[in-house]
């Protein structure tokens, strides 16, 4: 289902309320110096993929609840994203998975998508499920310790970027489930060398104009050991590989209170960070909504994004940015409207940071002075400046009630059936 401009109409017609507020904030701005149009060009041209497991309720090992009128393969899918784009104009791309989005036509999606303004995000391998393949990845794939289950890892990789050509996309995601759930399982070293073989050999078939993000993950699904657990692996193999191949950071891939705004410099210090998987946890891989948990984080995350970008190490376009979170009692559509305002808020609070007194404040050992500045930032209410760059690209003011008011979930249902589940994960 497409949203038709009339139904629209009312949500994006002026609203006194806002209209105050824009004005206060925009005063205020002005005032302190701040260029608003370019503050709003800013947050307007910020895009956030979407995967396509996330347009479905997702599950927990103990069980699924099924939302309703999900979408039942990727021409819904795209709709879906089409859907969220209309009303947030935050998301631009999907993020496919293989094998479970394997397109049938690639032309005629491709047209459908362009037609809904959408373009094709990183593909997305799996070899952490047997779906329907040859040998078993149950004791790992790019690490495996037959050399034919790892052939057949990498020829999956090499088919899931064939496909993505053929869609327009420019990047292929690795994610590696592979490790040990007990000590003595594995070879943790030799399980380390055949992943970069393996890696290479993936590497050797990228176009020139792709990239390769290499995802990390300390734990889960095995618990002893993750082949490539933290930043610092990924690096490593990254740099085995060639300047193609860059850390991809997801925030839920971390142990507790790891500081990931400090990884994010460091990254950025060697033009090494891949992009982003937006989410928010309190323990683990939790899959919680961006900026549900800890707001602050992805503030000081965005803080470093900004002046690593600002100062030239690393350019702000070459960083991908996606949303990766799939939860289970939420309806998936309203967790992303969330996610996308979210991560718009923190980044449009994250420029209001003045960076020439953080620098004074840093170089004079101003700690006190550079925690002022920080949270001056952080505690403005930015969301009528990211209301207004939405107003101006074509989006309603509050795309949740929108979403809710139009009933749109109900509507999905009677289009796509109760028990309608999402394909993939
Ligand atoms: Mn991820």
């Amino acid at each position: 289902m497409k949203i038709s401009q009339a139904q629209l109409e009312s949500f994006i017609t002026i609203d006194p309320q806002h209209s105050k507020s824009w004005d206060r904030l925009s005063d205020q701005l002005n005032w302190e110096g701040k260029d608003v149009e370019v503050l709003i060009a800013k947050i307007q041209q910020f895009q956030i993929a979407v995967p396509s497991w996330a347009l479905g309720a997702g599950g927990t090992r103990f069980g699924r609840f099924s939302i309703g009128g999900e979408p039942r393969n990727l021409d819904e899918k795209l709709e879906d994203i089409g859907l969220l784009a209309q009303l947030t104009k935050k998301t631009d791309a999907v993020s496919l998975h293989i094998p479970w989005d394997i397109p049938e036509d690639p032309k005629a999606i491709k047209q459908k998508a362009s037609e809904l303004g959408i373009g094709f995000d990183a593909m997305n391998s799996n070899t952490f499920q047997d779906y329907g393949q040859e040998l078993s990845y149950k004791f790992g794939s790019l690490s495996n310790a037959d050399p034919s289950v790892r052939r057949q890892a990498v020829e999956h990789n090499l088919h899931v970027i064939e496909i993505g050509k053929s869609l327009g996309s420019k990047g292929l995601t690795v994610w590696l489930a592979d490790g040990s759930n007990f000590p003595g399982q594995a070879n943790i070293r030799k399980a380390l060398d055949w992943t970069g073989q393996s890696l290479k050999e993936i590497y050797s078939g990228l176009p020139s104009d792709w990239k390769l993000l290499l995802e990390y993950k300390p734990y889960e699904p095995n618990f002893y050991h993750t082949v490539i657990p933290d930043w610092g692996t990924s690096a490593l193999l990254c740099r085995e590989l060639g300047e193609q191949a860059k850390v991809l950071v997801d925030l839920g891939h971390h142990l507790p209170n790891t500081n990931i705004e400090q990884i994010v410099a460091t990254l950025m210090y060697q033009n090494m960070l891949a992009g982003f998987h937006f989410n928010d946890s309190k323990y683990g891989d939790d899959d919680l909504s961006t900026g549900s948990v800890k707001p602050y984080q992805l503030f000081l995350i965005f803080n470093e994004l900004i002046g690593g970008s600002e100062d030239g190490v690393q350019s702000w376009e070459s960083i991908s940015w996606m949303i990766d979170a799939s939860h289970n009692t939420k309806d998936p559509l309203e967790d992303l409207i969330q996610a996308l305002e979210a991560i718009a808020v923190s980044y449009a609070k994250a420029l209001l940071i003045d960076r020439i007194k953080l620098h004074e404040c840093q170089m004079g050992g101003d700690l006190v002075g550079a925690q002022e500045v920080l949270q001056e930032a952080f505690l403005t209410d930015v969301r009528p400046l990211v209301r207004e760059a939405r107003l101006r690209s074509g989006g309603v003011l509050s795309p949740l009630e929108a979403f809710r008011k139009l009933n749109i979930r109900e509507k999905l249902v009677s289009e796509r059936g109760r028990s309608a589940q999402a394909t993939g994960l």
